[in-house]
């Protein structure tokens, strides 16, 4: 072997063996820097005779040329593999989802609320609010609720603590939304269409009572608003948020203070197989109470009732939301169990609306 040919085998295998960019550059350095190996053969050449410097000449640019090739070719490879080993580190995997489901879920109560307003709102009704500490004015005088009413003793309603010598009446946890529909009345006065969803507060607590609970109220007042425009604004409730296509109402009469004539109202269902089914069967099912409102609420509300008339009724909110999607317990609403939230809730974002679909 020619003392080229040593040269050239240890040269190639020093790139070859080349680690990084760093080793590289000291194999090139070594190889053909000015100090380098190749470099210092070539400068022997001066010595030689012209034809031994022709052929030796010729066959160390050759060399030079090869392991500058190969120099070049090694430089390549090391970026190839650095980049690829940043790629691999920066790596992301795009069919992942980009955004996780969010952990938390919406309420029964929330949702079934926000499916009585989508309902309502379409009928022309707006959402009014209240303080829920109101005084008993507005919780039951201005709704012709008489001072030895049942409600209005000490173990029905949850009454405000006052200071000592303070002889004004005690504010009290509202027992019902009406006192929203009150002050809505005597803010806008009449025409006015108006429900109050909310919570209410009664001294009750066992299987199917819980002391806080939710209900609906609704108000349409104007000069000629009677029974019928109740039994139709009922059933076109029902149906849109029982989502069936028929419903058939029953209303019994009954007495409430706030209303004259009162009714109870009555859905036609069935229980078969255990599951309720609104719309059809032999069996009725209590959903709320209604009525005409009393000539002495529109009074104290500051609506005229020789000029206006109106219906009113009230629901209980967590009661339809039982009924519609299932849930067995009242009290477990208000326990707030998160395997009993991920369970009955819903996911957010699915914002329901008469034109969209109510729960879907
Ligand atoms: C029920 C019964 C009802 C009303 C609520 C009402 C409100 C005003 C005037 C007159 Cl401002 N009435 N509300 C009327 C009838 C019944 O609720 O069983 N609720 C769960």
């Amino acid at each position: 072997m020619t003392d080229l040919d040593t040269l050239r085998s240890t040269y190639l295998a020093r790139v070859a063996d080349a680690s990084d960019a760093n080793a590289l550059e000291d194999v090139r350095l070594a190889a053909l820097g000015k100090k380098g190996e190749i470099s210092l053969k070539m400068r022997e050449l001066g010595q030689m005779s012209p034809e031994q410097r022709q052929t030796t000449g010729a066959a160390l640019n050759r060399l030079r040329d090869e392991i500058d090739a190969a120099l070049r070719g090694k430089k390549v490879a090391l970026e190839d593999a650095a980049l690829d080993a940043r790629l691999r580190g920066e790596w992301l995997d795009v069919t992942l989802p980009g955004r996780p489901r969010p952990a938390g879920t919406i309420h029964p109560v929330s949702q079934v609320t926000e499916e009585v307003t989508a309902i309502f709102a379409d009928m022309g009704f707006a959402v009014a609010e209240g303080p829920q500490v109101e005084s008993d004015w507005f919780n039951f005088d201005a709704l012709n609720i008489p001072p030895e009413h049942p409600a209005r003793q000490e173990h029905d309603t949850f009454f405000m603590a006052r200071a000592e010598g303070d002889l004004r009446p005690p504010h009290v946890l509202r027992t019902h939304t009406s006192p929203v529909q009150i002050r809505a009345m005597q803010d806008q006065g009449a025409p006015i269409r108006v429900i109050a969803p909310g919570r209410v507060y009664r001294m009750d607590m066992d299987q199917t009572h819980t002391p806080m609970f939710h209900q609906v109220e609704g108000l349409a007042i104007g000069q000629d608003i009677s029974m019928a425009n109740l039994k139709w604004t009922l059933e076109e409730f029902c149906r849109a948020f029982f989502e069936v296509d028929e419903v058939e109402l029953r209303f019994r009469a009954s007495h409430f203070p706030f209303t004259e004539p009162s009714a109870e109202v009555d859905i036609r269902c069935s229980w078969e197989g255990g599951t309720l089914k609104i719309g059809q069967g032999d069996s009725w099912l209590e959903i709320l109470g209604s009525g005409m409102v009393h000539p002495k609420v529109l009074a104290a509300a500051g609506v005229d009732p020789a000029k206006w008339q109106g219906f009113a009724f009230g629901m209980g909110i967590d009661r339809i939301a039982m009924l519609k999607y299932g849930i067995p317990d009242l009290r477990a609403f208000f326990e707030s169990d998160l395997r009993w939230l991920r369970h009955y809730g819903f996911a957010a974002g699915d914002v329901p609306s008469v034109a969209g679909g109510l729960s879907r």
